[in-house]
């Protein structure tokens, strides 16, 4: 039973928490979508910035990306879907703004994307990287007290 709900992180940029239209729709469509299990607004450093992007430190986008990873606050949710990781990215259409506006205009990139750092929301890429991202961000979190104590919803 456990396996039926997968596990994915979103984390909402710092451009979108400013946007009052962007974060409105998103939550919407994630309250709508997903079961939100966990919840959490953040304002990082840079260090834990950098820390939770390590596997793109030789890219040539790291520093700009890590800037502005710590210019404002995030909100972190973790997603429960049968098929959450997929759900979520395709939610949020392709990396690139200008592909996304080109080719999933109502994706939420395409939607409200203002470039390819400025880019909405993170989505977990695998399941390796959502145990990942989640342990890093919820340390405390344990998915299976939580299912045990929300069994109902899945029988
Ligand atoms: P994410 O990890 O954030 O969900 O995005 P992704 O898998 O679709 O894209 P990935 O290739 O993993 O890129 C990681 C992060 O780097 C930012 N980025 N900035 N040219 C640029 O300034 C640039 N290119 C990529 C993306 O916004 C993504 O968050
Ligand atoms: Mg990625």
């Amino acid at each position: 039973m456990i396996s039926k709900l997968q596990l994915s992180l979103a984390i909402i940029k710092p451009h979108t928490v400013k946007n009052p239209v962007a974060l409105t729709y998103i939550r919407n469509v994630l309250k709508n979508k997903f079961v939100v299990i966990k919840t959490k607004r953040l304002f990082l450093d840079k260090s834990t910035a950098a820390n939770f992007y390590i596997e793109h430190k030789d890219k040539f986008f790291f520093n700009r990306l890590v800037t502005f990873m710590s210019s404002g606050y995030i909100d972190l949710h973790v997603l429960g879907h049968k098929n959450a990781i997929h759900l979520w990215r395709k939610m949020l259409g392709p990396t690139k703004v200008y592909k996304a506006q080109f080719e999933d205009p109502y994706s939420l990139r395409g939607m409200f994307g203002l470039s390819d750092t400025r880019n909405v929301a993170h989505g977990s890429d695998s399941l390796t990287s959502a145990e990942r991202e989640i342990k890093f961000f919820f340390p405390e979190f344990s998915f299976y007290e939580w299912h045990s104590s929300n069994e109902e919803l899945y029988r």
